[in-house]
């Protein structure tokens, strides 16, 4: 038998476990399997060991994407290698994929598939069971193991069509515990639901084109509303965040899951990018606005057309386009959340994030319903892109161990708040995140549903003299009050935020 393992991936905000949930639609009727969320479970050892004595479990797929589900996967995976060494430990997901050496190195993975796991996954037990038939391990898709001293990748499989993905087994979860903690702004029970796979966009900074290099399918209009109708009707849920890379590439397919979901009166949520969605006609917008979408995330990324080259962002991207945006989005009522990632590895970095502090402003002033999301550069393992080279060339260099990954000082790198990039002063750290309190005080974010009223005066006032007179340093009253009213500020861990 078999355990899927979502290790705790945030102090708030979690959602359904799409990834594993995936892989466990391609175990039904093969094998026996578990889905375990640490999220949901709070003494996880307790209950993976109980399980694996109980249920004779051999094998333990644990997904991983940075930061806490980084720390909290280490830390399980070595706990139960100790406890239960005969059982197999197989990672998978966004760490791995991108540092599969690191992961093996550690004596507690056994092997680690890269990419998309769905048919790689089935493959590997496959040939551990001793089926007959089975494919080798040179055989399995994006398989990387320890032979002899030796590590061994092989290549990635191909992207798996979404269309060939069955029905999830939602039944395999405890979705009223999900459900019920979900209210957003886009509505009550919100679930967090993938249609489509990669993204057809190369930007160097993005761990998703470090993965998918450039490919994006996306499941089928009908088989999407099919599936949210599914959920509505037998979960009962309110809203859909569609956690896509790139949910809107096409338009076509967009405006046709607008159309086809309309009836079910959800709000929703998807990310995009500025360019492609100023393209789409006015009916597209009208027919996405009609159907519920309350909220875009859009990667706006840099006020610099020059970092943007740098950035690799590719289409037809300027700092022009997303104040475009900010003026269409406003029309249509639809509130766009702007992703900015400031301190590029450039020779400029003061004025670079001068400049995007007064570009955020510019945005502001047409669109002040607009979220603003500051991240800072981290880099990510995309060898062939220019920002990772450029990184390299100023002195910045990955952990090479696990243990390093979850030390201390890398814990801020993966929250993309403050890594550690040579080029990257404490100086500009402060500038910009007092930046971001004062922002986030003269203008509150509409998704912390309990900041309104008074709250949200008081956080207005007290924020209007500093932003209006760009003194941002030393916001000591902001953060007093903000913590005092438990603030919830457009940051880094949920998508639409609870309330
Ligand atoms: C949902 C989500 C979350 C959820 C939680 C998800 C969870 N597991 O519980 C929340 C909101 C908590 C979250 C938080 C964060 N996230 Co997040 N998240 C996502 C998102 C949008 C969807 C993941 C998903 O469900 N995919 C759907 C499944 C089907 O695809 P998949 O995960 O790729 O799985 C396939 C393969 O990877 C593989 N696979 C996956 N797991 C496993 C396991 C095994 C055993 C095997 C064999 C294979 C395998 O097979 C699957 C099927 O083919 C992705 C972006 C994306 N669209 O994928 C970002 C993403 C993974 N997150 C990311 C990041 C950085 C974070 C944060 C660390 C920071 C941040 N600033 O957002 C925070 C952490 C917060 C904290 N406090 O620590 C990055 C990772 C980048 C990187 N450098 O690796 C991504 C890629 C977003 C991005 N574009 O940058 N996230
Ligand atoms: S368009 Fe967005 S998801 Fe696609 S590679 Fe660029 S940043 Fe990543």
């Amino acid at each position: 038998m078999i355990i899927l393992l979502n290790p705790q991936s945030a102090k708030h905000g979690y959602r359904v476990p799409n990834s594993i949930l995936t892989l466990g639609a391609f175990l039904e009727g093969k094998y026996d399997y578990e889905i375990l969320d640490e999220n949901i479970n709070v003494n996880i050892i307790e209950t993976l060991s109980r399980v694996i004595r109980k249920k004779d479990i051999k094998y333990l797929g644990i997904t991983v994407m940075p930061a806490l589900q980084l720390h909290r996967s280490a830390a399980i995976s070595k706990k139960i290698k100790n406890l239960f060494p005969s059982v197999t430990i197989i990672w998978g997901g966004y760490f791995p994929t991108l540092h599969p050496n690191t992961v093996l190195k550690s004596h507690y993975v056994d092997y680690v598939i890269k990419g998309h796991a769905e048919f790689s996954f089935v493959e590997l037990i496959d040939n551990l069971e001793g089926k007959p038939n089975s494919k080798s391990f040179n055989e399995i898709k994006g398989l990387s193991y320890k032979k002899n001293e030796d590590i061994v990748h092989n290549p990635k499989s191909e992207i798996v069509n979404p269309d060939v993905i069955p029905l999830l087994p939602y039944h395999k979860l405890p979705m009223e515990k999900y459900l019920r903690i979900s209210k957003t702004y886009l509505g009550p029970r919100t679930v967090g639901y993938h249609s489509s796979v990669g993204c057809p966009f190369l930007c160097g900074f993005c761990a998703v084109a470090g993965v998918y290099k450039g490919r994006w399918i996306g499941r089928s209009a009908e088989l999407v509303a099919n599936d949210i109708r599914f959920l509505k009707q037998n979960y009962n849920i309110g809203a859909v965040e569609f956690h896509d890379n790139n949910f809107f590439v096409s338009e076509k397919r967009t405006y046709d899951i607008s159309e086809k979901i309309m009836d079910l009166n959800l709000g929703w949520w998807g990310e995009a990018r500025p360019d492609t969605t100023m393209k789409f006609s006015d009916d597209t917008w009208r027919m996405m606005r009609d159907s519920g979408c309350k909220m875009i995330f859009f990667g706006a990324e840099s006020s610099n057309d020059e970092i943007l080259k740098l950035m690799d962002k590719g289409g037809t991207q300027t700092s022009e386009t997303v104040l475009l945006l900010a003026e269409r989005s406003r029309k249509f009522g639809i509130v766009p959340e702007f992703s900015f990632v400031l301190g590029s590895p450039t020779n400029n970095v003061d004025t670079d994030i001068e400049n995007d502090i007064k570009y955020i402003k510019k945005v502001k002033k047409i669109n002040p319903d607009a979220e603003i999301i500051i991240y800072t550069y981290s880099p990510v393992n995309f060898e062939d892109s220019e920002m990772s080279l450029a990184s390299k060339m100023r002195g910045f260099d990955y952990p090479k161990t696990l243990e390093e990954w979850i030390s201390p000082e890398w814990a801020n790198f993966d929250m993309r708040k403050n890594p550690l990039t040579p080029w990257l002063k404490p100086e500009h750290f402060k500038r910009i995140r007092n930046f971001e309190k004062t922002l986030n005080a003269f203008y509150p974010t509409n998704s912390d549903l309990k900041i309104k009223g008074w709250k949200r005066q008081l956080l207005r006032a007290l924020g209007g003299w500093r932003y209006l007179s760009s003194i941002y340093a030393a916001p000591y009253e902001l953060r007093a009050v903000m913590k005092l009213l438990r603030y919830r500020q457009p940051e880094v861990e949920g998508f639409a935020f609870e309330k």
